[in-house]
């Protein structure tokens, strides 16, 4: 067996070190087609090297026609408090915004607390009134705006309810569904400190008849832990749904080879879950985990399949993805300047589209917006060109230049 197995490989190996001979042989004899100047809008059917056949595989092989390429541009957001950055007031990871009767809404974390965060390595010292991470002791709390900039807020959403129902400690990280006339928001339900047992915590889902709510309990633990040794058996996070082939189709975050001893080693991967009903039951796809990349989720419906925006973590970060069937994605595009956790306006998300258009903008946050011992998160407005029915070339641009200063920045530590 072993014999044959050698015999096969050597003669691969002899037969493409043939053909790249060969290759070779025709330049010599001036018999090979040049790549053209003119850019081909298709494949050219002769030898390429592997990065030139490499640009036929994007939606386009110039970057500035490819619909799935932007640059981003932030505005500060208008409307919110931050008790004058003393780390005391933080809102993070918003919800994509919806228009409803005129305004936008979105949900988000927010954290009011006597003290700044202690972190997630001081979890131990928490109390109910000091918070281990910025998504401790936290409600989700709503806003409405007219323009995308300036924004109302307008209260709790969700309150952290008593103990010991699950999500007594905090309620955060929230993303929004629209199905059959409803509302729902799927969130984290964190019944301690996040960072006592690495960020544990199971996904609830809460509805309401208007995005005003009142909001009810609807399902906990809707999205399945793995089981131990399974790469999502300790975390459910960033549970984004769209509505997809008439399903839905819930992605969520978990990192994994972490916890307990390998804290500094951790990857991150997305999962899918799919259900016929908002309130489950979610079922796993089997090849999950469905994108290797990216430390928040960010999906939507693409022509007729799902694109995905990976930042921050994994190989293939900083890049947006393209998958024909919400399951099997290929990078599109690599991106510069990525909104972090990132929430775009996408009109079509839960239309149940086979033609699904794109974005121009979203929500995002900066969870840097403090410093060390004041630490605390701002969200922020992003506009880009992800859209097939808006083009403005400034979007397209490749250069992003930062001043001198932001790389200085990154200097290295004294030591
Ligand atoms: C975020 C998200 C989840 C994590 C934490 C709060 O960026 O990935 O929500 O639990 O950080």
């Amino acid at each position: 067996m072993k014999l044959i197995h050698t015999i096969l490989v050597c003669s691969l190996l002899y037969l493409g070190f043939s053909c790249s001979e060969k290759s070779a042989e025709s330049k010599e004899d001036g018999e090979f087609q040049v790549f053209p100047h003119r850019m081909p809008s298709e494949k050219p059917d002769f030898p390429l090297s592997a990065s030139t056949e490499r640009m036929f595989d994007y939606p386009a092989p110039r970057v500035q026609d490819n619909e799935l390429f932007t640059q981003f541009k932030y505005t500060r957001l208008q409307g919110f408090d931050y008790n004058n950055g003393d780390g005391t007031v933080s809102r993070r990871d918003p919800s994509r915004p919806i228009f409803v009767n005129g305004q936008y809404y979105m949900w988000y974390t927010k954290r009011v607390t006597k003290v700044p965060p202690i972190g997630a390595s001081r979890a131990k010292e928490a109390t109910n009134e000091i918070p281990s991470t910025d998504w401790d002791l936290c409600d989700i709390w709503y806003a409405t705006s007219k323009d995308g900039i300036t924004w109302e807020e307008k209260g709790i959403a969700i309150k952290r309810p008593e103990k010991p129902q699950p999500g007594w400690r905090s309620v955060a990280t929230p993303d929004i569904l629209v199905w059959k006339g409803k509302y729902y928001l799927y969130y984290q339900a964190f019944n301690e400190p996040s960072g006592l047992k690495g960020d544990w915590c199971p996904v609830s889902v809460s509805y309401a008849d208007s995005p005003d709510g009142p909001w009810t309990v609807g399902a906990d633990e809707v999205i399945p832990f793995g089981k131990k040794g399974e790469w999502d058996q300790d975390a459910t996070h960033d549970p984004q749904p769209i509505v997809y082939k008439g399903k839905i189709y819930l992605y969520y975050k978990a990192a994994y080879n972490k916890w307990p001893d390998l804290r500094d080693k951790y990857a991150v991967a997305h999962g899918l879950v799919i259900a016929d009903n908002p309130l489950g039951p979610f079922v796993k796809h089997k090849l999950n985990p469905v994108l290797s990349s990216g430390h928040e989720t960010t999906y939507f419906p693409f022509r007729g399949g799902v694109a995905a925006l990976a930042i921050k973590d994994g190989n293939e970060r900083e890049t947006m993805q393209y998958s024909e069937d919400g399951v099997n994605f290929r990078i599109a595009s690599v991106l510069s300047l990525t909104p972090t956790a990132a929430a775009p306006f996408v009109t079509d998300a839960f239309t149940n589209t086979k033609d699904g258009r794109g974005f121009t903008w979203g929500l995002s946050h900066f969870i840097n917006a403090g410093t060390r011992d004041k630490s605390y998160s701002i969200i922020a407005r992003f506009d880009c060109d992800l859209s097939l029915d808006f083009n403005d070339p400034i979007f397209k641009n490749t250069g992003v230049w930062h001043k001198p200063e932001v790389y200085f920045a990154q200097g290295m530590e004294r030591k």
